[in-house]
């Protein structure tokens, strides 16, 4: 019962990517790993004696282990109280809403999200702050500094709390309470939605398929899904979280979900189909023979707010990441309410958020929310579109190919090319910046070019700028290619291109998507020289 102060060096590369500082287990498990990037938090927050901390992750490989540190580190700084998921288990949106929910002054996420779990998977951990979204950039930057220049970790030599069992312990003078990971969460989503209405589709023969992916959101959809809603048993699948996901590549895609994708082909598929990612924030929406791209869900779920409880009052704005496609801000104007353009990262909604300026946000990255919590939230949105058949009478098809005929259609898919040479990416972009200022007025194709820029974005409440959020290359039809960097990978470079185009005649909505932006898809290799820098044929994964 002694706390103890642990000398240590500092590591090099624990700077927060686009959301918290996500590496290989391996990486993680060295010793003072963890350990340093944990204090570099504590040396960031000003003033944490005597507040609460939630505590939680996706239940992957080594969750259980860091949260053992973390509360022992918690314990040593003189943290109040630490709120802690039962089995270690918080999704991503549940912290979010646990903390907000009971006032905590922040929390530690413990999650690598889509990545791949398991002893050779990532391992991940990212700071929230008391409004329960990702801490801003200003803050992951400090955290940064302060691991640069860590000499010593704090750490109580307590014996490790049993997370499996509910209720309330102490390290040192810290209470730690072991708490129902789902219940918090599954109140607020009955405040936001028609239970009832979702309730009579399911007892009406209406049938479903949730895939969980062997991570964090089977416990959520099974608690409110089939225990709520009452669908039948079984409606879940791969809904037990596992420390390896159970093999899965938790990103709910059409390529990672493929056993979704083919059940909802077949004849006899379900009504409706999703899956979500490994810490429940991300979801895929699936008709019969159709998924619905995250940029048409969150024009759709935006168009149709008002069929929620929660949302009857309407919209107050909408806010999208740059790459998203403008699916959404066609139906911002038709609302007359904002539409913000923002960089990749969720964590650049929150002053948005906060400030009352949106109430929806989405990405192309499968994420969706709004301001309930501020985290996007992959249960939320199922029960989004649970509540809109209920409410519309309509399956998934015809609701989208309605949407289509009222707003057009934008065509849009994403281009990964994973785990590239390092620097032949970085060569790649640099190249492309510096040819940008050129490109204005050209005709390429059947296309001209509007602009061409590296965005920026300055924030509307704070001020903040943040600058080469991706390239991009905007045609006068409106049509555009965006180039950038992932920032959550762990091998080499990802190069991301984004493709969209929009077609208003209906006559002209049943083409493949790819081959409806193939020619961008050219015109993309060739001015970036895509596959002459990254030496590679094409992408390693289409979506
Ligand atoms: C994170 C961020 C998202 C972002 C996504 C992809 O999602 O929270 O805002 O869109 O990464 O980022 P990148 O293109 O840089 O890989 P998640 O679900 O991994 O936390």
């Amino acid at each position: 019962m002694t706390i103890h102060t642990i000398t240590t060096a500092p590591f090099a590369g624990q700077r927060p990517g686009t959301s918290g500082l996500r590496k290989k287990v391996a990486e993680f498990q060295q010793p003072g790993y963890l350990e340093n990037f944990v204090q570099a938090i504590f040396n960031t927050l000003v003033d944490c004696t005597g507040q609460t901390l939630v505590v939680g992750g996706d239940g992957r490989y080594f969750n259980r282990q860091a949260i053992q540190v973390i509360l022992r580190m918690a314990a040593a700084h003189g943290i109040g109280k630490v709120l802690v998921g039962q089995g270690g288990i918080l999704s991503t949106p549940a912290l979010s809403c646990v903390v907000r929910k009971h006032g905590a002054f922040g929390g530690i996420v413990l999650s690598a999200s889509h990545n791949p779990g398991g002893p050779h998977g990532d391992f991940g951990i990212k700071y929230n702050t008391s409004n329960g979204g990702p801490a801003p950039e200003r803050i992951t930057e400090a955290i940064y500094s302060n691991t640069l220049a860590v000499e010593a970790y704090d750490i109580s030599d307590e014996g490790e709390v049993d997370l499996d069992r509910p209720g309330i312990v102490r390290i040192e003078q810290m209470e730690v309470e072991v708490i129902d990971p789902v219940a918090d969460y599954a109140q607020l989503m009955q405040e936001l939605f028609d239970f009832d209405a979702i309730r009579t589709l399911f007892a009406s023969g209406f049938r479903m398929c949730f895939d969980g992916m062997g991570a964090v959101s089977g416990p959520y959809a099974r608690t409110i899904i089939e225990g709520m809603l009452g669908a039948p048993a079984g409606t879940v699948i791969n809904g037990i979280p596992l420390e390896d996901f159970g093999g899965h590549h938790p990103d709910p895609n059409p390529v990672n979900a493929a056993e979704l994708i083919a059940l909802m082909a077949a004849t006899n598929a379900p009504d409706f189909g999703a899956a979500s990612d490994g810490d429940a924030d991300r979801n895929m929406i699936v008709g019969r023979g159709i998924a619905v791209t995250p940029s048409d869900s969150l024009a759709i779920i935006a168009a149709n707010a008002r069929v929620a409880p929660g949302y009857r009052v309407g919209i107050v704005g909408i806010a999208r990441s740059m790459p998203t496609s403008t699916a959404a801000d066609r139906v911002a104007l038709a609302l007359g309410v904002p539409c913000y353009e923002t960089p990749t990262g969720w964590k650049y909604f929150g002053n948005l958020l906060d400030a009352g300026m949106v109430t929806l946000c989405g990405e192309e990255s499968y994420g969706t929310g709004s301001d309930h919590i501020r985290e996007k939230d992959g249960v939320w949105a199922v029960l989004f579109w649970l509540n809109l058949i209920a409410a519309s009478g309509k399956p998934v098809e015809t609701i989208v190919r309605d949407h289509w005929a009222r707003f057009g259609r934008n065509y849009y898919s994403r281009h990964d090319y994973e785990a590239v040479d390092a620097l032949a990416a970085t060569s790649m972009m640099t190249h492309l910046r510096a040819k940008l200022a050129s490109l204005a007025g050209k005709p390429i194709g059947s296309y001209t070019v509007d602009f061409a820029d590296d965005f920026i974005y300055a924030d509307p409440v704070d001020r903040s700028v943040a600058s080469h959020q991706g390239v991009r290359i905007v045609m006068t039809d409106g049509s555009r290619i965006v180039f950038r960097l992932s920032g959550t990978g762990t091998e080499g470079a990802t190069v991301r291109l984004y493709l969209e185009r929009y077609e208003v005649d209906s006559s002209n909505h049943a083409i493949p998507a790819q081959e409806a932006l193939a020619e961008l898809a050219a015109i993309a290799d060739s001015v970036a020289g895509l596959r002459v820098h990254t030496g590679r044929d094409g992408p390693t994964v289409i979506t």
